[in-house]
C-alpha cells in the first residue's frame, strides 16, 4: 500500500527546509526535499532526510509522569496539572516570583510554544526566561541593541547580490545558517568574479572551498578585526560619505585604531600580513558582505568582536546596503528588546546577569539555584530544550536541578533533563502539531510556513502551547471568558473577531492573556491552540507588516490578517507573506537619530585592551592544559540533541576527538584509540580521530552526544568538559576556547 504524501518542513535547524514526507501506518517512511518550498527550493541535507529518527524513537513520551521515589509513575493530565499548579502556587507564594524560571521559547522548529510559555511566566510575575539564544547570540544581540537600536535587529549578508563574502567562525557547509548554504557558498566560490573568504583556524568544510582561507590562531579574531580596521583607515579605504551620513559616534572611537600596530597584531594571529591587507582591501572596496557565527560568538571577546564587526561594516559602508549586510524583514521579531539599563528589566539575584532579547543565559542558572540568596530559584519549567546535554557544565546542572523544589519538563522524549524532573509532560512533536518558526532567513521576501499535523499522537501528548494553557488556567491566570465568545469561535472568524474585540474592551486582563483566550475559544474550534495563536497574531500585525504584505500583493486593511491566514493554511509548503523595500533598508535602524551608533562606552576598556603584549600573554596555555578544546561542532552527524536514536549515524564516526597528526605524534596516540580529555570541569573518554583538517594545538569534540539510548551511551558528552563559570560578561560560554589535555586511556 502506498502511504500519503505530505508537504511539511524540517525541524532540525533554523533553515526549516521544505520536506515531502510519505506517511504509512502513521509512520514516516520516506522523505524527499520539497521543490515547491520557496525558501529551500528543493534543498535538504542528510539530517532532514533522516527526520523519521527524530519523530519515531524509543524515548518518545506518551503520558504524563510523576517521579515517585526514584521511578516514574503514569498519572492523568488532571492530576499532573493539579499538583504542579498547587506546588507552583505554594513556592511562589512563599518565596516570590523570582523563585520561578521558565526555560523555553527557543528551538529550531517549533516557536509557537513561546507565545504561551512567556505568558505563563509573566502571569506568574517572573521575567526569568532562559534559553539557547543567550548561550550563543547574547553579545551580538546586545551590540545590535546599541548600534542598530533594537536587540532583535540582527543583520545578515545579502548573499544573492554580494560579490565578496567574508566569514568568521562559520562553517556553513555543515551548519547552514542561511538558506541552501552549501549551494550558495559553492556558487560564490566557483564564480571567477566573486570571492569567498573564510576565517577559521581549522580546514573546515567551508574553508576547503574558500577562495581565501585565513587559518587564524584560535581566539585572536579581535586582534585581526582591529588590525583590519586600522589598515583600512590608514590606507584611506573607508567610506567617508557613509560615515558622515549614516553613522554617529565614530569620532569617539577612531583613536583606538590609530597608532595600532596591525603588523604585529596579525603576527600574533599567525596570519600573513599581505594576505590580511588584501582581505581588508577586498572587503572595503568591493560589493562585500560578511557573516560570523559560533567561532566568534562562543570565543574570546565575543561581544567586543560583534562591536568591532559593526565598526568594520560601517567604515566600509556595508550595512543596510544592497549586496552588503541587510536586516531581513520578519513576520514576528525573534525576541524582545530588553535593555539592561531599564530599571524594570530584572537582573538575577546571584550572578547579577541580565537578559538580552528577553533571554537570560542558561550557564548562570546553576549558580542561581545553588546560592543561599533568599530569592534564589526553586522552581523551573523546562520545555523544548535539554540543559543536561546542551548547556555548559552538566555536572553543575545535575547538582543544581537536584536541589530544586519543583522541576517540570514538557518534552517529546525522555531526555536527561526529563529524567531528573519531578513531573514530565508529554508534548506533541513538530509533525503532530500545527507549528512553525519565525527565523528571518530570506531577503527581501518574508517567508512563512505553518506545518500541519501529519502524524496522529499515539498517546496523550498535547500541543506544547496547550500544556502551558492548562497550567495557566489552573493557576487562575486566565480571566473569565463569556459563553458568547466560545460560540462565536464556531460561527465564523468574522463573528469571532467582533466578539473578541468587544470582550477585550470590557475585560482589562484580556490583552495580557490573549494567547490563552484564543487557545481556549478559537483553539477549541480549530482543534489547535497554536493555529489560533497564528490567527490572532495576524489580526494585530503592526503597520510595517501591512506595508510589507502589500508589497507582496496582499490587500492592506482590516481583512489582511484573514487573507494571509487562509493562504498560509491552504499552502502547507509555505508562502511569501511580505517583502521589504530594499530602497528603505536604512529605515530598519531604530536608534534615536536613525544612524548606526558606533559609540558603546561599556566596551571601550576591552577594545583598548586588545593589543599585542596583553593578548600574547593572555593566550599562553596553562601547563596542565596545553591544548585548546573546541567544545562543540555543528556537523552533519548531529542536530543539537534533536536526534536521540544513534542508528541514523550507523557506519559513521559521528563523535570523535579530532586532532592534528603532529599533536598525536608528540602524545604518541593512534587513530581510533580511546583517549581521555580533561579540563577544569572534568574528564570524558572518547575515540581519537587524527586528521589534517584539525589545527596543531587545537582539538575538537562535537556537541549533542553522550546520550543514553536503549541503555547504551553513545559518544561523549562534551558539556562534562565545559565549566559554567568559563563565560563572558553576557553569560556566553567560551566553548571555542577551553583549555584541556589529552592522554591515552
Ligand atoms: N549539522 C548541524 N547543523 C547545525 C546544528 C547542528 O547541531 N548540526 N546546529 C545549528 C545551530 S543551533 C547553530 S547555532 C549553528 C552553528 O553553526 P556554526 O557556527 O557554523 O558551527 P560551528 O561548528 O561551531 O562552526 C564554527 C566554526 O568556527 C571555527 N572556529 C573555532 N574557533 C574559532 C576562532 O577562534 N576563530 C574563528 N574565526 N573561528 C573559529 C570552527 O573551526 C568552526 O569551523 O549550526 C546550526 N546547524
Ligand atoms: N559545548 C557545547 N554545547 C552546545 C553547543 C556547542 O557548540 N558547544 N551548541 C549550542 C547551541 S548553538 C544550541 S542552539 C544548543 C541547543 O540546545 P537546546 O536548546 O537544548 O536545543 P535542542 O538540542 O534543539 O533540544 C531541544 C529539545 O526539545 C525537544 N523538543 C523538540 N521538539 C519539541 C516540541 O515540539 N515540544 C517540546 N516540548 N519539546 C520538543 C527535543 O526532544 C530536545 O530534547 O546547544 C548548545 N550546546
Ligand atoms: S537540518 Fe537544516 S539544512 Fe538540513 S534539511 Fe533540516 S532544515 Fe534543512
Ligand atoms: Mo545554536
Amino acid at each position: 500500500m502506498m502511504g500519503t504524501i505530505h508537504k511539511t518542513g524540517c525541524v532540525l535547524c533554523a533553515q526549516n527546509c521544505g520536506l515531502e514526507v510519505e506517511v504509512e501506518n502513521n509512520r514516516i517512511v520516506k522523505v524527499k526535499p520539497d521543490k515547491s518550498n520557496a525558501r529551500s527550493e528543493g534543498y535538504f541535507c542528510r539530517k532532514g532526510m533522516n527526520i523519521a529518527y527524530h519523530q519515531h524513537n524509543a524515548d518518545r513520551l506518551k503520558y504524563p509522569l510523576k517521579k515517585v521515589g526514584d521511578k516514574f509513575e503514569r498519572i492523568s493530565w488532571d492530576q499532573a496539572i493539579d499538583e504542579i499548579a498547587t506546588k507552583l502556587k505554594s513556592i511562589i507564594g512563599q518565596y516570590g516570583p523570582r523563585s520561578f524560571a521558565y526555560m523555553g521559547g527557543g528551538g529550531q522548529g517549533c516557536h509557537f510554544e513561546a507565545a504561551f510559555g512567556v505568558r505563563l511566566m509573566r502571569g506568574l510575575g517572573s521575567q526569568y526566561q532562559y534559553n539557547a539564544l543567550a548561550q550563543e547570540f547574547a553579545g551580538a544581540f546586545w551590540v545590535c541593541g546599541r548600534t542598530h537600536g533594537k536587540q532583535y535587529l540582527h543583520d545578515g549578508p545579502d548573499v544573492h547580490n554580494t560579490d565578496v563574502l567574508l566569514t568568521f567562525g562559520w562553517n556553513g557547509m555543515q551548519s547552514h545558517q542561511i538558506p541552501q548554504a552549501p549551494r550558495q557558498l559553492q556558487r560564490l566560490s566557483k564564480d571567477p568574479d566573486k570571492v569567498l573568504i573564510v576565517v577559521d583556524p581549522r580546514l573546515s568544510e567551508t574553508a576547503k572551498i574558500a577562495n581565501i582561507h585565513l587559518p587564524i590562531r584560535p581566539g585572536t579574531d579581535a586582534l585581526l578585526i582591529k588590525a583590519m580596521i586600522s589598515i583600512i583607515l590608514k590606507e584611506g579605504w573607508e567610506n567617508q560619505d557613509y560615515l558622515a551620513n549614516r553613522t554617529s559616534g565614530f569620532d569617539q572611537v577612531k583613536s583606538y585604531f590609530e597608532n595600532f600596530d596591525a603588523r604585529a597584531a596579525v603576527k600574533i594571529c599567525e596570519l600573513d600580513f599581505d594576505q590580511v591587507r588584501e582581505v581588508a582591501r577586498l572587503y572595503a572596496t568591493r560589493k562585500s558582505s560578511l557573516r560570523y557565527d559560533l567561532g566568534i560568538f562562543m570565543g574570546r571577546h565575543s561581544g567586543l568582536n560583534s562591536y568591532l564587526i559593526v565598526i568594520l561594516q560601517s567604515i566600509c559602508g556595508r550595512l543596510c546596503m544592497p549586496g552588503g549586510n541587510i536586516i531581513p524583514g520578519h513576520m514576528m521579531p525573534l525576541g524582545s528588546h530588553t535593555d539592561e539599563r531599564d530599571p524594570k528589566v530584572w537582573r538575577t539575584v546571584t550572578t547579577n546577569s541580565f537578559p538580552v532579547c528577553g533571554a537570560f543565559p542558561p550557564n548562570v542558572i546553576q549558580e542561581e539555584i545553588l546560592s543561599d540568596h533568599p530569592e534564589r530559584l526553586r522552581a523551573v519549567f523546562v520545555t523544548g530544550l535539554n540543559p543536561l546535554r546542551s548547556y555548559a557544565d552538566t555536572t553543575a546542572y545535575e547538582k543544581a536541578f537536584q536541589r530544586l523544589d519543583l522541576l517540570v519538563t514538557a518534552e517529546i522524549a525522555m531526555t536527561e533533563t526529563a529524567a531528573l524532573s519531578h513531573y514530565v509532560l508529554p508534548s506533541r512533536t513538530g509533525y503532530e502539531s500545527w507549528d512553525g518558526t519565525f527565523f528571518p532567513m530570506t531577503y527581501p521576501g518574508i517567508y512563512f510556513q505553518m506545518r500541519r499535523p501529519i502524524i496522529e499522537p499515539d498517546g496523550e501528548q498535547l500541543e506544547q502551547g496547550e500544556i502551558d494553557l492548562l497550567l495557566a488556567d489552573k493557576l487562575g491566570l486566565i480571566p473569565p471568558i463569556p459563553e458568547s465568545l466560545y460560540q462565536a469561535a464556531y460561527e465564523s472568524h468574522a463573528a469571532f473577531a467582533k466578539a473578541l474585540m468587544e470582550y477585550a474592551m470590557t475585560e482589562p486582563k484580556a490583552l495580557k492573556s490573549m494567547p490563552f483566550i484564543l487557545g481556549k475559544t478559537l483553539g477549541k474550534a480549530m482543534g489547535s491552540v497554536h493555529l489560533a495563536a497564528l490567527w490572532g497574531m495576524l489580526q494585530v500585525a503592526p503597520k510595517s507588516f501591512h506595508e510589507n504584505a502589500a508589497r507582496a500583493g496582499y490587500t492592506p486593511g482590516p481583512t489582511l490578517g484573514e487573507e494571509i491566514f487562509q493562504k498560509i493554511v491552504d499552502h502547507p509548503e509555505g508562502i511569501w507573506v511580505g517583502k521589504v523595500d530594499p530602497e528603505k533598508s536604512f529605515a530598519e535602524i531604530k536608534t534615536k537619530d536613525g544612524k548606526i551608533d558606533l559609540y558603546i562606552p561599556e566596551l571601550l576598556d576591552e577594545l583598548k585592551s586588545i593589543e599585542v603584549t596583553r593578548e600574547e600573554a593572555a593566550l599562553v596555555m596553562p601547563p596542565q592544559f596545553p591544548l585548546i578544546l573546541m567544545a562543540g561542532r555543528h556537523i552533519s552527524t548531529n542536530a543539537n540533541t534533536l536526534m536521540r536514536d544513534p542508528a541514523w549515524n550507523e557506519g559513521k564516526r559521528a563523535c570523535t576527538l579530532a586532532m592534528h597528526p603532529e599533536d598525536s605524534q608528540v602524545l604518541n596516540l593512534k587513530d581510533g584509540q580511546q583517549v581521555k580529555v580533561t579540563t577544569e570541569a572534568g574528564s570524558e573518554e572518547i575515540e581519537l580521530e587524527i586528521t589534517e583538517t584539525a589545527r596543531k594545538g587545537h582539538v575538537v569534540i562535537p556537541h549533542g552526544f553522550g546520550m543514553v539510548y536503549n541503555g547504551v551511551k553513545y559518544g561523549a558528552n562534551v558539556n562534562r568538559l565545559t565549566k559554567n563559570t568559563h563565560r563572558d560578561q553576557f553569560g556566553t560560554p567560551m566553548h571555542r576556547f577551553v583549555p584541556c589535555r589529552v592522554e591515552a586511556v
